[in-house]
């Protein structure tokens, strides 16, 4: 299927992958059951027998070709980054960026770029929750007219260990362990920590693994990273050093570990379905392109290796620069055919993008296409519709299973003539890719650079840029996670590590451990060295302070001016104020939220006017956490019969302990005062007739207009979560 002409959409002169996959769809409307050669079917409910009662017959194709291709429906899953959910949309950049690179698609605004990108836990096999505590990977295809680009990234800027070769035994130790195989999709285990503690240079990454990074709000709420530096090439062969950014334009948000642990058993499949409706309801993901660019000459300007992957530059010493966005826009059509065999590899790259000689990249570089060959099954993955490029193909590779191409004439060799020297070698003015021809100079060695030994510093910065509630959710984390070690040898070497990293949350850490911090370790601290090396030579250095804080790193500091695609649970009854509950909802619609009636039973309710109001989930259906705020309108029937529901005040209880937005209005403020938050926590116990007092993201309406009321609970919900209200704990849910 030699195709000569770039796959452009109609109306616009944009190339258009969306389109390019029309010819591959299927549609069976209207259509008559046939099997794979195009017969069609007479009887699929029997087999073909020898008599009624008798035995079935081998001629029976019909049977065999249904039931063969159903034993073969499987394929292997990734070895890491299993589960996943992608979508298409396109890539547009904000003006051109040609004095550092030369790539087509960041040249001109007016283009637009199809992409698929999937984005997936790394631990759990495919059918594990989407909210385990774990790095999500953000992988973006990009279908440009010279080629596909695929940018293969995470939601965590770094990654746990330095040189590739480390890799299997870091996936082997994270994995749930070989001889139970258990805990799944977790890192809760002795494996991992095991292995970690043993390797500080896995430290940097670890204390964002145990932040709330790892426990994303959406898909459509977390940063993206490149990872590694990489470099720009622009026309007159000058390279920049770039570290790419994605930046959501709703701000980065993320969920609280006991609501994780409660979304997993209500909905495993947040994530999926919140990009999917997303998408669905034209409410479509947005993130900005960021870059930060260093010159050649300021290679080693840096108290840390470019190179080491282990490292961020922090955004203090080197503006992000946004430089495009990236819009999702439409879902696929059939999850295995585009999700599930879309094939990444970092290595698909298109000029004016070159690598650097990170070793964790040189590793990765070798592994994606590997992986893609015993995933899908051979050398032509290239050609299943999703991973085909818009831009045309042309090489003298031949053959192979499932080959889907059909090349013409004699020749598939270079160099010919009998094909007229065809297809031939592009010179870079006409898009040939040329490798940025760095110097190398070096002896062969297995070796790491010293400029690798500063495990502790950024781990460091990265801790001191938290706001209190982001560090405190972090000890709670360690102390989850080494809680479930079994093996207290390992907790005791972590805390050790981690009292390298800050004293103060070694000492937290070991105080929810019920341990003290070990003064000596009873290994030497990094035992990731060669046989022959000099120990002590290849412990890490001590931490070092270049800059004490980095904003960019903290949630707090994220976007909180809007609460476009929020889900806010109406809490209901029959006799609701149904007039209060359409304002409301007309308000926060307006605002870009979503509202759903949330009520003891499914079907509809009698509003108190009697009007019929549609109930979207029963309590059974529906917990809090898989909201962001809740709203208990007045009507004091349904208040009443609300006050009969354990689940209803657990609803509420729940919210409020994960620091959610709440108000209500009318009668509705009866539910919050009947409820324990009412009398403990919001309420003074001596103050008369418990009346309620004001509390952070709380409101309480009860006379006031239901207007003036969803002004304050739209900006409340704005905040994502009101953290001063955390330490409550005496709330029950
Ligand atoms: Fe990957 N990684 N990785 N990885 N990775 C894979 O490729 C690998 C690394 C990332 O949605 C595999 O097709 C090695 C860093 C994403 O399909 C495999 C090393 C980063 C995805 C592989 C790394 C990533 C993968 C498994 C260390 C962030 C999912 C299935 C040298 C920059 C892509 C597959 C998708 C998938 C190897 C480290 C991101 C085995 C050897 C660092 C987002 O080839």
């Amino acid at each position: 299927m030699a195709r000569d002409k770039h796959k452009r959409d109609t109306n616009h002169n944009n190339l258009n992958k969306v389109d390019d996959l029309e010819q591959f769809r299927e549609d069976s409307a209207g259509q008559h059951l046939t099997t794979n050669q195009g017969l069609r079917i007479n009887d699929d409910q029997n087999t073909l027998k020898a008599g009624a009662r008798g035995p079935s017959l081998l001629e029976d194709f019909h049977f065999r070709e249904k039931m063969t291709h159903f034993d073969h429906e499987r394929i292997p899953e990734r070895i890491v980054h299993a589960r996943g959910a992608a979508a298409h949309g396109y890539f547009q950049v904000y003006e051109s960026l040609a004095p550092y690179t030369k790539a087509k698609f960041l040249q001109d605004p007016a283009v637009k770029t199809p992409v698929f990108v999937r984005f997936s836990t790394v631990v759990g096999s495919r059918g594990a929750t989407d909210l385990a505590r774990d790095v999500r990977g953000f992988a973006v295809k990009f279908y440009t007219e010279e080629g596909n680009y695929d940018l293969v990234g995470n939601n965590i800027p770094v990654f746990f260990i330095q040189d590739a070769v480390k890799f299997p035994d870091l996936v082997h130790a994270i994995k749930p362990e070989p001889h139970h195989e258990m805990p799944q999709g977790a890192s809760a285990h002795d494996t991992f920590w095991d292995f970690v503690s043993l390797m500080p240079e896995s430290m940097h990454m670890v204390m964002w693994v145990m932040s709330d990074r790892a426990l994303p709000r959406s898909f459509r709420m977390m940063e993206g990273f490149g990872v590694h530096t990489f470099r720009f090439i622009n026309a007159q062969g000058q390279a920049h050093f770039v570290k790419f950014h994605w930046k959501p334009v709703l701000g980065v948000h993320s969920v609280l570990w006991d609501e994780a642990q409660k979304i997993s058993g209500q909905d495993s499949d947040f994530h999926r379905r919140d990009l999917w409706q997303a998408i669905e309801n034209g409410d479509y993901p947005e993130w900005e392109f960021g870059v930060q660019m260093v010159e050649e000459k300021d290679e080693h300007a840096f108290d840390f290796d470019l190179l080491d992957a282990t490292k961020i530059i922090p955004e203090e010493l080197v503006p992000v620069r946004r430089i495009g966005k990236l819009t999702l826009n439409r879902n696929p059509d059939n999850f295995f055919a585009e999700t599930e065999q879309v094939a990444f590899h970092p290595g698909h790259i298109v000029p004016g993008i070159d690598f650097t000689t990170d070793p964790l990249l040189q590793g990765r570089l070798f592994s994606y296409t590997d992986t893609q060959l015993i995933r899908l099954g051979g050398p032509n993955f290239h050609e299943i519709p999703i991973n085909r490029p818009v831009a045309p193909l042309h090489n003298h590779q031949r053959d192979g299973y499932m080959r889907q191409m059909i090349n013409r004439g004699q020749v598939s060799y270079e160099p010919n003539s009998l094909g007229g020297g065809c297809p031939m070698q592009a010179k870079a003015e006409m898009g040939g890719f040329t490798s940025y021809a760095e110097r190398i100079d070096g002896h062969k060695v297995r070796a790491r650079s010293e400029s690798f030994f500063d495990h502790f510093s950024q781990a460091a910065l990265f801790w001191n840029s938290q706001s209190d509630p982001e560090k405190d959710h972090m000890v709670q984390a360690f102390c989850f996670e080494l809680g479930k070690v079994e093996v207290p040898d390992i907790r005791t070497r972590m805390v050790g590590i981690l009292a390298h990293v800050d004293g103060t949350l070694a000492q937290r850490v070991a105080q929810g451990l019920g341990m003290t911090v070990p003064t000596k370790l009873d290994k030497p601290l990094n035992m990731g060295v060669p046989a022959d090396a000099d120990v002590e030579r290849m412990q890490p250095k001590p931490v070092k302070q270049p800059i004490g804080h980095s904003p960019a790193l903290s949630m707090a500091n994220t976007v909180k001016d809007n609460i476009k695609t929020r889900q806010v649970a109406i809490l209901a009854a029959d006799g609701v104020d149904d007039a209060a509950v359409s304002t409301m909802k007309q308000a926060l619609a307006a605002a870009g939220a979503r509202a759903k009636i949330v009520a003891p039973r499914l079907g509809s309710l009698k509003g108190a006017t009697g009007a019929e109001v549609h109930i979207d989930f029963s309590l059974l259906t529906a917990g809090s956490v898989l909201f962001d705020a809740v709203y208990v309108p007045g009507g004091e029937r349904s208040v009443e019969l609300l006050k009969g529901e354990g689940k209803a005040f657990h609803f509420v209880h729940e919210a409020y302990k994960h620091c959610k937005a709440i108000a209500a209005t009318g009668a509705g403020v009866e539910l919050l005062r009947a409820s324990h938050l009412g009398r403990k926590t919001i309420a003074e116990p001596n103050a008369g007739e418990n009346p309620l007092l004001p509390d952070e993201g709380v409101i309480i309406g009860g006379d006031a207009r239901v207007d003036d009321v969803a002004a304050e609970f739209i900006k409340a919900i704005a905040q994502h979560r009101h953290w001063s209200r955390e330490m409550k704990d005496t709330v029950p849910a």
